[in-house]
């Protein structure tokens, strides 16, 4: 049996297209692993979301095994998900498939560990402190480059390199038993069996990037929706 694992889809405005695609996938899989920002509290607010026509996935999800594991986007103050959505919510998670110990977590706990760039850093501490009202027309203009190219906003450079250094960071700091670590969060796909390494990636404008895990190990999909 294969475990879906999908990440980054932050939900916000509804796009029935996305409804749909995301309604077929989590019916496909017994078992789903939500691997942070679900949906996205940096422009809404927890209850509007769980009443939005979003809430349509609810009803499949809750016939599922499905572990939450909480990204940075996903601003709960305190609300769980439990029953509504999922099944257990967690900040990070470990499970044997097939012999293999896999590691689930966001990655932005990461990814501010091992980032040095000054401008990240500001750009993150700018985030933190926006009011909605300078996020939401941030968020517009990456809608904008979303419909128009969408191929710049995944897989990017910057977005392989943070890979890159949260590998590095869990070759030094290895959890104990741990064979692969999975992440998302940078919005670029990867599978470094090497390394021990593996990132979900995004679904979103069209482009849906997740993976399934059987006894076999991890298999990368990428589809258009
Ligand atoms: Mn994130």
């Amino acid at each position: 049996m294969e475990t879906l694992v999908i990440s980054d889809t932050h939900l916000y405005e509804f796009e029935q297209k996305k409804f749909d695609f995301l309604m077929k996938l989590f019916s496909d899989y017994e078992k789903i692993i939500i691997n942070g920002d679900f949906w996205d509290g940096w422009y809404w607010n927890w209850d509007d979301f769980i009443q939005s026509k979003w809430k349509g996935l609810f009803t499949v999800l809750q016939s599922r095994d499905v572990t939450y594991v909480l990204g940075n986007h996903d601003l709960m103050e305190n609300k769980s998900a439990v029953g509504l959505f999922c099944t257990r919510q967690v900040s990070s998670y470990m499970i044997r498939i097939g012999g293999t110990m896999y590691h689930f977590e966001h990655g932005h706990r990461l990814s501010e560990k091992v980032i040095k760039s000054r401008l990240f850093k500001r750009y993150a501490a700018f985030v933190e402190a926006q009011h909605r009202s300078l996020l939401l027309p941030m968020h517009k203009f990456e809608r904008l480059v979303g419909k128009l190219c969408p191929e710049i906003l995944f897989n990017s450079k910057a977005g392989s390199k943070r890979n890159g250094l949260v590998k590095e960071y869990f070759k030094s700091n290895p959890v104990k038993g741990v064979d692969m670590y999975v992440i998302g969060d940078t919005h670029s796909q990867e599978l470094d069996i090497k390394n021990h390494f593996a990132n979900s990636g995004p679904t979103a404008y069209g482009y849906a990037f997740y993976m399934t895990i059987s006894d076999k190990g991890i298999a990368l999909k990428q589809v258009r929706y």
